[in-house]
């Protein structure tokens, strides 16, 4: 097969690809030539983690968002790669929450086992994608940022696999020029150490507001105030955190909210969610959309419908992720294998409002991750991805926002069924909210490191 595939960032979503695509050929398969470029130096996306915020070290936009102490927001029963399991990667069972180096040395376990990293151009930037109507063929330009290089090269497809958790949303409130402390965005939250004895405002309610808060909270802040524009989270919060409506303004160091109430506060945290971003396509190839399960113009959620050789993953709101990633991936690749035949454009187009037309009717979170649960479903179903019971997942899905609901600070000791391999989740040695050394070697010993090291 002489045709070639560009792929657009080494986050889980351009390793699945890689991934997809590698399993082919291990079958016997003709694939086409891969290039995969990566801006930075090493591959898992928002799962390689980076101190840095602003510019990185090549002076482009930091991509990463993760901080310091983050753990698996969902159980990891809900996540796992149907063709490498926990149990295959570490070799025993773990906690149903692992923190983020523990998912990064999972995630990299796949990859480095298909032996795809020579496909990856790393500390590459691409910087633009242009599509020739009449050779029918994308030019790529990118630049290497080792030898100070930008160079251009055709591709027969182009998969954006760069992520929608980088570009931040920035509100301004009134007061914020003039305000005593830090003001930043989720987006360059780090060490939650930073904010230890201090009155934290958190702005917004969903994941980033619910988890950094708890970051802080765990970590030894003073109080945490969250504030939301739609609704409160509604978790039965610590005593020293509280639910208030939206922030109208800043005076000094005080927070004035919208029911007339004011707060002392020394740092406010922008948990205001991210734009999807795309400054290397031009106005024909971009998607355009907000934060939500359902984007326009993606058949079956990848194909850009004005030109379906340009391919977009996991550009949802994700309840699933990784094996949603592995979906969408592996049903891509089998386009581009010819396995799988486009419809026509109306066809494309109808299915696709009417997937839309649905996810406007959700309105619980089961309702939500059910939707998606059908969604991957029929992914898989065309494809050889080893196929797996959406069902449960979404039993475990529902037995964890009952279990956050129950305890907010205590959801992540609970332990759920792997889907895969069946072996049930051991608890972790120590409860989250005391585990404060989460690093790799910390999490994987039997026992919690101080008492290691005190018995050494
Ligand atoms: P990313 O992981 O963002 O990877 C995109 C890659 O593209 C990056 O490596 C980037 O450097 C590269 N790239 C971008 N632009 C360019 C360019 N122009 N040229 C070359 N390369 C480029 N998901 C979960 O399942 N569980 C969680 O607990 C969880 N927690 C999260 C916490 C935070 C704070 C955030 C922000 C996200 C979290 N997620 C979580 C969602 C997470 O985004 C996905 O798990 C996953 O990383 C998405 O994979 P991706 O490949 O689409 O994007
Ligand atoms: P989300 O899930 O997109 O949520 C963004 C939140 O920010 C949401 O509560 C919004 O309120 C709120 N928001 C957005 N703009 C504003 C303004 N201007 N004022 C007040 N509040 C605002 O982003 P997250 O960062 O929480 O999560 C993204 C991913 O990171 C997620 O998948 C996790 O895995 C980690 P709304 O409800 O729309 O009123």
């Amino acid at each position: 097969m002489n045709q070639r595939v560009a792929i657009i960032g080494a986050g889980p979503c351009g390793l699945a690809q890689l991934r997809a695509f590698q399993s082919a050929q291990a079958a016997g398969a003709d694939i086409p030539e891969l290039v995969c470029f990566e801006k930075q130096a090493d591959w898992g996306g928002m799962w390689n983690y980076t101190w840095r915020t602003g510019l990185d070290e090549h002076g482009e936009p930091v991509h990463g968002s993760m901080y310091r102490y983050l753990w698996s927001n969902g159980p990891k029963e809900c996540l796992e790669f149907a063709d490498y399991s926990f149990d295959e990667h570490f070799g025993r069972p773990m906690g149903s929450y692992p923190p983020r180096e523990v998912l990064w040395d999972y995630i990299k376990g796949r990859v480095e086992k298909a032996g795809v990293r020579p496909y990856i151009r790393f500390d590459t930037a691409v910087r633009n994608v242009s599509f020739d109507a009449d050779s029918q063929l994308f030019t790529v330009t990118a630049h290497d940022h080792l030898n100070d290089r930008t160079y251009s090269e055709t591709f027969d497809f182009v998969v954006v696999a760069s992520g929608h958790f980088s570009t931040p949303n920035v509100p301004s409130f009134p007061g914020f020029e003039r305000f005593a402390g830090r003001v930043l965005h989720a987006h360059d939250f780090r060490d939650a150490l930073e904010f230890k004895g201090k009155d934290v405002l958190i702005v917004g309610a969903s994941y980033s507001a619910e988890d950094i808060g708890s970051q802080c909270y765990k970590y030894g802040a003073r109080s945490i105030t969250s504030c939301y524009r739609s609704a409160p989270m509604g978790y039965k919060w610590p005593a020293n955190w509280e639910e208030r409506p939206l922030l109208t303004h800043v005076q000094g160091s005080t927070a004035f909210f919208a029911d007339g109430s004011s707060k002392h506060i020394d740092a406010i945290i922008l948990c205001t969610g991210y734009k999807h971003h795309f400054p290397f396509l031009p106005e024909s190839l971009r998607l355009k959309t907000g934060n939500r399960l359902w984007p326009l113009n993606l058949y079956k959620g990848v194909f850009w419908e004005p030109n379906p050789k340009l391919i977009y993953l996991g550009m949802q709101d994700q309840w699933y992720s990784f094996n949603m990633f592995d979906a969408q991936a592996w049903y891509a690749r089998d386009v581009i294998l010819g396995r799988i035949a486009l419809p026509d454009a109306e066809h494309m187009r109808t299915e696709n409002l009417a997937w839309r037309q649905e996810e406007e009717t959700l309105e619980t979170a089961q309702e939500m991750f059910e939707f998606q649960g059908e969604y991957i479903r029929q992914l898989i179903a065309a494809t050889d991805y080893p196929s797996f019971d959406i069902a449960e997942v979404n039993a475990t899905f529902l037995q964890w926002k009952e279990d956050k609901y129950e305890s907010i600070m205590g959801y992540r000791d609970k332990c759920y069924r792997s889907l895969i391999t069946g072996t049930l989740a051991t608890p972790h040695h120590t409860p989250w909210l005391e585990a404060l050394d989460d690093s790799l070697t910390a999490y994987l010993a039997d026992a919690p490191t101080d008492c290691l090291k005190s018995a050494s």
